[in-house]
Parts: C-alpha cells; structure tokens; sequence
C-alpha cells in the first residue's frame, strides 16, 4: 500500500482566513483530503468544507486542459483546441495592433484575487507597466472597507486576531464569518467558552453567524453608522466613555460628544429599524466590558455610504477606550504590518505615472466606451484577464455584456475553467491551480505570510500565470529583471527585500509569524497620524481617487460619524432594497462549478419576508422577478422570516447559465463609486419583486 504524503500548502482562495493547510498527496498528480495546520494558531486545524474537498475541484473533468481559440460567435461556447505557441502569438499580434493603432493604452490587463499568491496574481502588473498598457484602480472589494477603516487609525492594521478569544464581547459587524471566514468563529468561540463571553452578530438577515450567536441585531441595509452613533452617544450618557483617553488619544472628543447629544437611540431606531431597547441591550453591554472585541467585516461597506459606516462603527472603540485592554479593540484587516517590496514582482520601478488607472469595477462603462471612464483616451481594445471573472462578478452587467461583445474587442483569458467570461474570449488558455505551482501569501485576518509550493504536476498543458507573463513579455519585448526570474526567486527575493528573511527561511516552517508588539497594534504609542490622534473627523477631501475620475459626493461626507443618506433608497416603483451577498460552499464565483457545492446551494433563490411574499401572492419556490432600472434577473423565491420586510437578500455569484433568463444577479447592481475612494455598492440596491 502506498504511503500518503502530506505537505504544507497555503488556501490561495480571496479570504481573509488565508488558512495554513495540510494536503494529502496521493501521487504525482493527484491529491487527497485538505486539512487545516493544527499547529497554525490562526488556523488551528479549522478549515472550511469547501476547501476540505479540494480534490473534487482540482481534478474536475472540466478543468480547461489546453489552448481554445474561438471558432462560433462570442459567447457560444464554440472552440478549437490550439497549440501554446500559436495561441500566445495571436496575444501577442493582437496585442501589438491595438498599440499601433491607438496606442499602448488600448490594452487592459486585468486580473483579481482568484489566486491570492503574491506572484502568480500580480505578475500581470510587471507586463503591463515594461509596455505602457493601462494601469487597472482596483476597486471591486477593499476599497470602501479599508478607507473607511484608514480613515481613522490612519494604517490598516489592529489588535492581534487571536485576542478574540481574550474578549469578553465578541461583535461580529457585517461579516457572516461562519460561511465568510471561518476562523473568525473559532477564537470567538473559544472566548464564549473559557470566560463566558457573549458574541453579538451585526448584519441585515438571520445568517448562520447570526444563528450561533448570542445577540443578533438585523437591522436595515445602510444604517450601521447610525446604531454605532447611538452606542456611542449612550457611552457619553451613562458613562462609558474614557474621558481620560479620548483627551490623549483622540482628535475632537468634546466635538463629537456635542455631535452625538442627538443621535440617540430613539433617533437610531427609526433608521434602523431596530428598538430602542435592542440598541440599548448593546450599548450597555459593550459599554460595560472594555474587553469588547468588534471584528468588522466587508459587507456593511458594500453601500453607498459604507466608508463613513466603516469609520463610524471602529469610533466605538475609541470613545470606549476598549484599545487599551487585551482582548479589546477593533480589528478589520492587517494589509499593513507587511511591507513586501514588491518591485521585482510587478515592475514598480517602471511605472509611468502618467499612464491612466481603469476603474476594474465600472468594466461595463469603459469596454462600451464611455469618456468619461475612459479619461478621455483610447477605447480598450485588447484585453488579457487572470484570475477573475468579470461577466459575473462586476456590476452592472448589461454593460459589461454589451462589452464583451463587441466585435472589436479581443480578448484573452488566463483559467482553470469555461467561466462566463472565458466564454466571450477569442483564445483561452488553461491554468494550474495552487497545488500545481509555487507560490507566497499573506494573511489579512491575520499575521502570518505563508508558503505554498507546487506539490503536483498540473493536468494536460496546463500552465502558470508566471509563466504566461513571461512567454507574452518575450513575445512583445518587455523588459524587466523580474521576467528572467523563477517564482521562487522572486519570493526570496521579495522577503530579503523586505528584511523579512529568506525563501529557505520560510520554506523550512511553512510561515512566519509578523504580528506587531502590543503596543503598536493596539495604538498605545499613537495612531497613525502625526499628531498621534484617532480621528473623528478625518480630512474625507485629502482621500482623492486615481485620475480624479468621478468619484461621487466625497465633498458632500459627513464630518463626523453619522447616518449619510445617499443609499439608494426604495420607491415606489421598486420598493425593495437588495442585499447580495456571499454563498457559504462557493468562494465568489470559485466552486459554483463542483459538483458537491452546487448541490449544497441548490439554485438562485432570493429570501422574502413572509408579509412581503403574501402581500404579492408569492409561496415558497415561485419563481419570482426582481427588477430594476439597471435589469431584470428570474430567479426562485425562498419564504424567510429572518429579515426586516422591504429587504429581499440573494446568496451566491452563480454563473449566469443558473438564472432562468440567463442573466446574473449582478445585472441589478450599480457601478457608481463609492464616496470617496471607490468601491462598489453591492448590498445597495433598490428593486421591484414580482411573480412570474
Ligand atoms: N453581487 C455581488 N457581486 C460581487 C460580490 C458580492 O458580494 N455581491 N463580491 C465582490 C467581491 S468582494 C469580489 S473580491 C469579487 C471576486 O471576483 P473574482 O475575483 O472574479 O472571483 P473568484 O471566483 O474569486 O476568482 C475568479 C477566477 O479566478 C480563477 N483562478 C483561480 N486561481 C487562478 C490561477 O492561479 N490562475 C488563473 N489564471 N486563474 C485562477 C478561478 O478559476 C475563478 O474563475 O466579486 C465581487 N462581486
Ligand atoms: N463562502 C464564501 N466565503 C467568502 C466569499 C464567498 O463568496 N463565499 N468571498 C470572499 C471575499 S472576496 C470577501 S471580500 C469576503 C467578504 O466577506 P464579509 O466580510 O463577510 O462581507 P460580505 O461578503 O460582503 O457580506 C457579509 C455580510 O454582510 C451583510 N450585510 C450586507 N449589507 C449590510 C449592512 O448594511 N449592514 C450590516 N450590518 N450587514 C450587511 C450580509 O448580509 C452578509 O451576511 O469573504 C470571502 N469569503
Ligand atoms: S476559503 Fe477561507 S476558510 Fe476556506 S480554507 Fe480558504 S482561507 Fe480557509
Ligand atoms: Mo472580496
């Protein structure tokens, strides 16, 4: 009987958990179970069940498996299998034609998280920057999140994660940790069973999280800044606030208690559609215990007026002084204890500056040519796209379908799979997955960096994203060092660049640890500003996007934390305000092609409260129409109490082929940025539900 090998690996997948995994291998080629590290303390043996049934992915009968070149109309699933060679020559070509016709800005690169590893996701940048192609402001996740974040720390970073389990108050604010991030629940979990602490669930319906958890608030899509503004009134009001460390530590305290005299929670209720007395259970709850932990996440900043919510909820933290205690704090994300020079990665030493930033989020807008967009230069004409699936991912889907089709436009794609947009491509290409190539990562719900190497051979012909950068750079004649470099060099040479050690360093654990001293993380020697101070009243207008392009109100921002009313609100018309948000047993689009996930979520369904279904005549599994001046998507109806009525709230980024109608869930949302750094509005959206 053959001995099964396990090996160190690293989840590649765009969450914050970044778990350290254990990877049986079965033989050269094939791989067994996945397992979380035990002796990774962030890890600690968790893993979510998506992940654990990695093999049932990797050797999917339908991962891509050679080079297609498209033979019927776009769209049409239509290919021929072709070879590397002519297959990265036709890039090329069509690369250099659209440079010598409209110039090098004509080609996008564009590319996401489907694969977080450092080198793999973003040696297109490298590409792209040696031959003048334009630059891509990614928008499309973080953005709302982190500036709101930054906004008042001034770096983006916090209290070690693990000191969850210290706290003796766990709130978990618009994030599903359970289905999102599963490691969130295991220190939580151990703080409710060692000290008895309560955990508290913040989002808008009944999700899992909100199931374990010991307090659940739902309140109205949009409204979180004002149910922090009113715990933070009620700290001024009964006492909890830390007079003594707001006078040390933040901007304008006696403004912002001023401020806050009226935002109370009767002011708060009727936003957010809570009671009075659940906003005064939490207040006093995490008012009393210093070691309150809010662990913010993502999805309460997917609104027009997500920034300033972000900002509003982490003041609590301030006003209480919670900074101050183990245990105790706020925590979003950790992108900047890192520092990685990524120079050699992604060509940062040839940038031109003056080369446009492409929002990657208003796609739609820019391939249909709008000039606005566009910055008024050329119209995008070739395109290559790694790790990301924009025809089922980026909002406003009846532009971003429009775009694709076009005639003129060429486009390569870099996949594992025939996803939505590889299917509007002119030449396909397959790629390796995690275990088929090396690769680093980093934590941003922790502080490890990790290693993943490559453990199996990759299936057919199969090839790297480094490897397709190099081969077009080769191609097209861009030059760089980085483009004669292994993956492997360029992590050792990222590291020592870095002072973070070497490759063989960190290969010999699998991780390093980089967690800041206490101190630092807890911003007890200062926040993140010159002066030392949290601010309450962040300078909004020195937060400019790229290129000035558009960007909403920001002039319009609140000074201080409060409720801003720019959500779109429901009409008559469209009465309904739509929240869609992540599916537990897929990872954005990841997953929503196995088997065994696809089976676990069943089809598109959208959860109606009770009252709302009854009033228009809708039972369980009707198919049901959600509209909107943006699009129309079919999708089935799912009776669920757990929700305020008037909010309608979707799961999953299914592939467009799931709808009745062919058109995704995205065909409802907008693309206009959010205040004032970008971002996309995706549980912002307002919508007309009927049967049929
Ligand atoms: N309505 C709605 N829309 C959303 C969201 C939402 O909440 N609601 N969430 C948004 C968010 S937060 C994000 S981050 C985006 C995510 O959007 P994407 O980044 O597009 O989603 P993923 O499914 O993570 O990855 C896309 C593809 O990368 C491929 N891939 C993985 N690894 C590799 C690799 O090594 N090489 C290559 N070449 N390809 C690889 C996968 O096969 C997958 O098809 O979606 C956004 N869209
Ligand atoms: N299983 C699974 N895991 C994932 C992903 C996935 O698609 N599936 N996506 C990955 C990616 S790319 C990211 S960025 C992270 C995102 O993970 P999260 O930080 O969890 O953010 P979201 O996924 O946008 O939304 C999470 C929750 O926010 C709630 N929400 C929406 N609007 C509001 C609001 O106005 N207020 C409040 N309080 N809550 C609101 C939603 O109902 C949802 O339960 O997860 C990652 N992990
Ligand atoms: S998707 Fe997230 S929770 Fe699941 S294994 Fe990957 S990092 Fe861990
Ligand atoms: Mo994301």
């Amino acid at each position: 009987m053959n001995t099964v090998a396990v090996r160190r690996s690293v989840c590649p997948h765009d969450c914050p958990s970044t778990c350290a995994l254990e990877v049986e291998v079965l033989d050269e080629r094939t791989i067994g179970r996945v397992r979380g590290a035990a002796d990774n303390a962030y890890t600690a043996g968790v893993i979510c069940a998506k992940v654990a049934r990695y093999a049932e992915r990797n050797h999917h009968p339908d991962r891509l498996m050679t080079p297609l070149a498209r033979t019927g109309p776009k769209g049409s699933g239509q290919f021929r299998e072709i070879g590397w060679d002519e297959a990265l020559d036709r890039i090329a070509d069509a690369f250099k034609e659209a440079a010598a016709r409209h110039g090098p800005q004509a080609v996008w690169p564009y590319y996401y998280a489907g694969t977080m590893g450092q080198v793999q996701r973003d040696g297109i940048n490298r590409l792209r920057h040696a031959l003048g192609y334009s630059r891509m402001f990614d928008t499309i996740c973080t953005n709302t999140a982190w500036t709101g974040w930054i906004a008042g720390t001034g770096r983006l970073a916090g209290p070690d994660p693990r000191e969850m389990a210290k706290a003796d108050v766990v709130v978990i604010w618009g994030t599903n940790a359970v289905s999102t991030q599963v490691n969130v629940m295991t220190h939580a979990i151990r703080a409710r069973k060692t000290r008895g602490a309560k955990i508290v669930a913040v989002d808008v319906y009944r999700t899992e999280t909100v199931k374990q958890a010991d307090v659940g608030v739902i309140l109205r899509p949009g409204t979180d800044a004002a149910l922090a503004c009113a715990i933070m009134h009620v700290a001024f009001r009964d006492g909890y606030a830390d007079r003594d460390y707001l006078a040390r530590f933040a901007d304008c305290p006696e403004e912002l208690e001023a401020h806050l005299a009226t935002r109370d929670p009767a002011w708060a209720a009727a936003i957010t559609g809570l009671s009075v007395e659940e906003i005064e259970a939490v207040a006093a709850l995490i008012g009393r215990n210093r070691r309150t932990f809010l662990r913010l996440g993502y999805g309460f900043t997917r609104g027009r007026n997500g920034t300033v919510g972000m900002h509003a909820a982490q003041s609590i933290a301030t006003v209480l002084g919670l900074w101050q205690y183990e245990g105790g704090g706020a925590f979003h994300n950790n992108g900047a204890i890192y520092g990685l020079n990524k120079t050699m990665i992604e060509g940062l030493d040839i940038v031109d500056p003056a080369t446009r930033q492409l929002d990657q989020s208003r796609i739609g807008a820019i391939l249909e040519g709008d000039p606005d967009v566009l910055f008024g230069g050329p119209p995008v004409t070739a395109m290559l796209i790694q790790n990301t699936n924009p025809m089922t991912v980026c909002p406003e889907q009846t532009r971003v379908r429009r775009g694709f089709a076009r005639e003129d436009l060429f486009v390569a794609i870099h996949e594992q799979f025939m996803t939505d947009t590889a299917r509007m491509a002119d030449i396909v290409l397959p790629a390796t997955t995690f275990v088929e190539h090396d690769d680093v990562y980093r934590g941003g719900g922790h502080q490890y960096i990790l290693y993943g190497p490559k453990l199996v051979e990759a299936p057919g012909q199969c090839r790297t994203n480094h490897e397709v950068i190099v081969a077009l750079a080769e191609r097209l004649g861009a030059e760089h060092p980085g483009f004669a470099m292994s993956p492997r060099e360029h992590i050792d040479w990222m590291l020592k660049a870095s002072r973070r050690g070497s490759l063989a360093e960190l290969e010999a654990v699998g991780w390093s640890e980089w967690q800041p001293p206490f101190e630092e993380a807890h911003y007890l020697n200062g926040f993140a500003y010159p002066d030392g101070k949290f601010r309450f009243k962040p300078d909004w207008t020195a937060i400019a996007a790229p290129n000035n392009g558009p960007m909403g109100p920001w002039s319009a921002l609140p000074s201080l934390p409060d409720y801003w009313p720019v959500t779109e609100e429901a009409t008559a018309d469209a009465p309904f305000r739509l929240v869609t948000a992540p599916a537990r047993s897929f990872l954005n689009t990841s997953f929503n092609e196995t088997p065994s996930s696809v089976a676990k979520e069943g089809r598109p369904t959208v959860k109606i409260h009770p009252d709302d279904a009854a009033a228009r005549g809708i039972a369980e599994g009707d198919l049901v129409r959600l509209f909107n001046a943006r699009g129309s998507v079919r999708l089935h109806a799912e009776i669920f109490a757990g929700l305020k009525r008037g909010v309608l709230v979707t799961e999953g980024l299914w592939p467009n082929t799931a709808f009745v109608d062919g058109a995704g869930i995205n065909t409802l949302t907008a693309a206009d940025p959010v205040a004032p750094y970008g971002g996309v509005a995706f549980h912002d959206s307002r919508v007309s539900l009927e049967k049929g």
